[in-house]
């Protein structure tokens, strides 16, 4: 029997870093115990619901409530006339444009928010939205970027064409930006000149994150303290609160905002929609609380898109393989109000990472951003603002190469990946990588699937395949991709003037207990587990015994939110920061309960022990209760700290993927065989809350990669606003993920951390496409575009002469 116990039973008893703690939260959300915005239910509360857009393009030339102010139960309807004097008829979207509230003069897209009925229940509001009669008339539609910035069409009559807009000057009434970063002289001389040049255009398609809970919103203004209360699907709450306050001139004191439980955020749930702002106007009118939730098709046509990027690629080589340029051009559908959730200095986001991971010596992208006929939003969906789209472009552009140059194209990245030695890295567009070991852990991911034993066997297949032995081709999906997470440096990133810093406030209890409040807010990710793990570490105390909050402005501390994959980086550094500013004071509490210097004490998983003498020791439990209740000279009583965290660069994680799938030409039916991912996230917290982020990502991936899409007709029609027609992956479609990992730890984070919430979304959909892509490459095919839905891929066998 074990009479003592050791300091590994210590260390295990805090389930602090590197311990696959089960999450705390899945005990409520396994039993319906979640507390959702449609959960909160306030006494006398009216529910809103929109009159939306059937059209895409149009002038609304009248608008009738009588009918629908007739209905018993109906409160208001509330149209721009309404809200104008206000000022709020219009409201600031994130990307520095602006975006109607409620139509004011006409629409722009389908699904368009045109009035907000206001009534007892959620049923009748239904009912009068029927009722309003909104006389349209119909204007030209534009879906086609390109085509719109050839058009005369003027889709924003509220701008002047030929003043610039947030982000400098527009070549034509519907264009939005050009943004441009790295030298286009000297890329296209390089190219020009090159032994080697690969070229391809790739559409990657408008897709939506679709999380199971929709967004949603209740408001409550209390009249007589003056005060109010937003309950809401936010991944940023206290950006939420300033900008309410910002708009509606009631001091940010007063406003509090709450997001509760969230199911599913993706990015989402970033940006402000015209919801939000119709609940509280309507609570502030009515004096009663109002709520606003959207319904699936809601969601789907009208808020936060993803991607919709169009981008033309080039990309020079020597004949031995060496990248020596690469040239990107997009053009970026934003839809009809440029919405895009981006830090304000990058309005295409991050794409700027678009050299990958790979030492290309000279690069140019450009970007222009255009206005058409459909929903705003953008950036959102696993996304770390467009890493997706320049993860997808570059991991294209290396499988074109690698056709042209006629090599195995796992081979051409190892080539060109950045070196373990040339870290921290500055690359041709820009970013300084921290830091990476990328030949490591793609030796370790090609060894894991034996890379030559599965090209030799496809090799096999195409000559099957040739001799009329086989139906089904083989692809082998290769991605390796690098991450950029942690928005950001305040001084490169801030949203609409709000520095990206974040932050963690501890409050340790008298009895060895504590509560911290961070800046983020979890949507799934786990927070609640992970976060107490990272102090059980720093504070010696166990992480069952710290309760983890966020999301009440009224209590936490500002921070800037939950997207792309910051909270790690970001607040996880606050949490370790604020952590080792409790330690420090319970280091001098411990010398003076053990009477010896400071110095003299050293920190030992949890406690504090005299140097050399470590049967003389004080534990956390012990010092927090003397923090209290001892008077120690010198020392004001109590344990608590906050951290504002800026970090001084972005973490940088990567990962090698690879997809094995068969597909039988004459169905276009891809069966994944084996799909393998090794990420690399710096030091690990929870290993099995990162095996579900991954898991999680990918199977977006997939869906992504594979068939999800919105589409729209040439009227502007939602071709997919509805889950019959949008693809959700089930257990059906999803194959057994292996995972994988290295561990490369950020040299500036306190605890060495890098996000992952993304990684699996970032670089598993170039995986898929490569997989689908590859299977055919040996029959001619060098680039088709997403999603392989079946018939794309039916269409892509056809066009190769595969049936005949
Ligand atoms: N983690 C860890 N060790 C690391 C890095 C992360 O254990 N080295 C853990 C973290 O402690 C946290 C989780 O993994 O519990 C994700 O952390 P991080 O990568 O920092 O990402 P965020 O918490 O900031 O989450 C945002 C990210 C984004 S931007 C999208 S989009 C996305 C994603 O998370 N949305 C999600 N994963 C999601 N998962 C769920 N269930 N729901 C969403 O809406
Ligand atoms: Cu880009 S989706 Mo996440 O950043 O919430």
């Amino acid at each position: 029997m074990k009479d003592e116990i050791t300091r590994e039973d210590r260390v295990a008893g805090l389930k602090g870093m590197g311990c696959s703690r089960k999450r705390v939260e899945d005990a409520r959300f396994t039993q319906g115990k979640g507390n959702y915005v449609d959960d909160v239910k306030l006494p006398g509360m009216l529910h809103g619901d929109f009159v939306r857009s059937p059209y895409a393009h149009a002038r609304v030339k009248s608008i009738n409530i009588d009918a629908a102010m007739a209905l018993p139960g109906v409160v208001a309807v509330l149209t721009a006339k309404d809200l104008e004097p206000l000022g709020l008829h219009w409201m600031p979207t994130l990307a520095g444009d602006k975006q109607m509230v409620l139509a004011d003069g006409k629409v722009l897209f389908q699904g368009q928010e045109v009035a907000f009925v206001v009534a007892s229940d959620r049923y009748v509001a239904a009912d009068a939205v029927e009722l309003v009669e909104v006389d349209y008339e119909e204007l030209e539609v534009i879906v086609d970027p390109f085509e719109s910035l050839q058009s005369d069409v003027v889709l924003r009559e509220d701008l002047d064409p030929t003043a610039p807009g947030a982000h400098g000057p527009r070549k034509h009434h519907n264009h939005i930006f050009t943004w441009e970063a790295g030298d286009q002289e000297a890329t296209e001389q390089v190219i020009d000149n090159a032994e080697v040049v690969a070229e391809a255009e790739m559409y990657y398609h408008r897709t939506h994150p679709c999380p199971l809970e929709t967004c949603g919103a209740v408001a409550s203004m209390d009249k007589v303290n003056g005060k109010l209360t937003v309950y809401g699907t936010f991944q940023a709450p206290h950006v939420v609160r300033t900008v309410a306050s910002l708009l509606s001139g009631i001091e940010e004191h007063n406003i509090r905002v709450i997001s509760p439980d969230i199911g599913g955020g993706f990015g989402n749930k970033v940006g402000v929609y015209p919801g939000y702002v119709c609940a509280i106007v309507a609570s502030i009118v009515t004096g009663v609380p109002v709520k606003w939730v959207e319904d699936r098709m809601e969601n789907l046509m009208s808020t936060a898109f993803a991607r919709d990027y169009w981008m033309k690629g080039k990309i020079s080589a020597t004949k031995e393989g060496k990248i020596t340029g690469l040239h990107c051009h997009v053009t970026a559908d934003h839809g009809a109000f440029d919405a895009c959730a981006d830090p304000t200095k990058f309005p295409a986001g991050f794409m700027n990472i678009c050299t990958g991971s790979y030492d290309i010596p000279v690069a140019y992208l450009g970007v222009d951003g255009v206005y058409t006929n459909k929903a705003p939003g953008g950036v959102s969906y696993r996304c770390s603002f467009r890493v997706t789209e320049a993860v997808y472009f570059i991991e294209r552009m290396i499988e074109v190469l690698a056709i042209e140059l006629n090599m195995d194209p796992a081979e051409l990245r190892s080539i060109n990946f950045i070196k373990k030695e040339q870290f921290p890295y500055t690359a041709a567009l820009g970013w300084e990588y921290d830091s990476g070991d990328y030949q490591t852990a793609w030796d370790k991911a090609l060894k894991a699937v034996d890379y030559k034993g599965l090209r030799a066997e496809q090799a096999q297949r195409v000559e099957d395949f040739k001799a009329g032995k086989t139906r089904k081709v083989m692809g082998i999906g290769l991605s390796f991709f690098t991450e950029i997470v942690g928005a950001g440096p305040v001084k490169n990133c801030d949203i609409l003037g709000m520095g990206m810093f974040d932050s963690c406030e501890i409050r340790i209890h008298p009895t060895g207990s504590a509560v911290a409040r961070l800046g983020t807010i979890s949507q799934g990710q786990g927070h609640a587990t992970t976060f107490a793990q990272i102090l059980a570490t720093e504070i010696g105390l166990s992480a069952d015994s710290i309760t983890i909050e966020e999301g009440d402005t009224d209590t936490a501390p500002y921070g800037l939110g939950t997207y792309g994959s910051r909270s790690t980086p970001v607040a996880g550094a606050a949490t370790a920061m604020a952590g080792r500013k409790i330690r420090a004071k319970a280091q001098m509490i411990a010398a003076y309960l053990l009477e010896v210097h400071d110095d003299d004490v050293e920190f030992d998983v949890d406690r504090f022990a005299v140097k050399g003498a470590p049967e003389r020791f004080k534990t956390m439990k012990e010092i927090a209760y003397a923090a209290y209740n001892q008077v120690i000279p010198g020392l004001e009583p109590g344990l608590e700290a906050v951290s504002y965290y800026d970090p001084p660069n972005m973490t940088y994680p990567f990962g090698a993927y690879v997809c094995v799938m068969d597909i039988d030409v004459d169905t276009g039916v891809p069966e994944i065989r084996r799909f393998y991912a090794l990420d690399d996230c710096g030091t690990r917290i929870n290993p099995m809350v990162i095996e579900g982020q991954i898991h999680g990502g990918l199977t977006e991936a997939l869906a992504v990669a594979l068939g999800q899409e919105i589409a729209y007709d040439d009227m502007g029609n939602v071709k997919t606003g509805t889950l019959m027609d949008f693809f959700l992956p089930t257990a059906w479609e999803v194959p057994n993920y292996e995972t994988d990992f290295t561990v490369t730890p950020s040299p500036h984070h306190p605890i060495g951390a890098k996000g992952v919430g993304e990684s699996p979304h970032v670089g598993g959909v170039p995986c898929f496409s490569n997989a689908v892509q590859d299977a055919f490459r040996p029959f001619g095919n060098r680039h088709t575009n997403m999603p392989h839905d079946h018939w794309r891929i039916w269409q892509t066998a056809n066009t190769l002469g595969m049936h005949d």
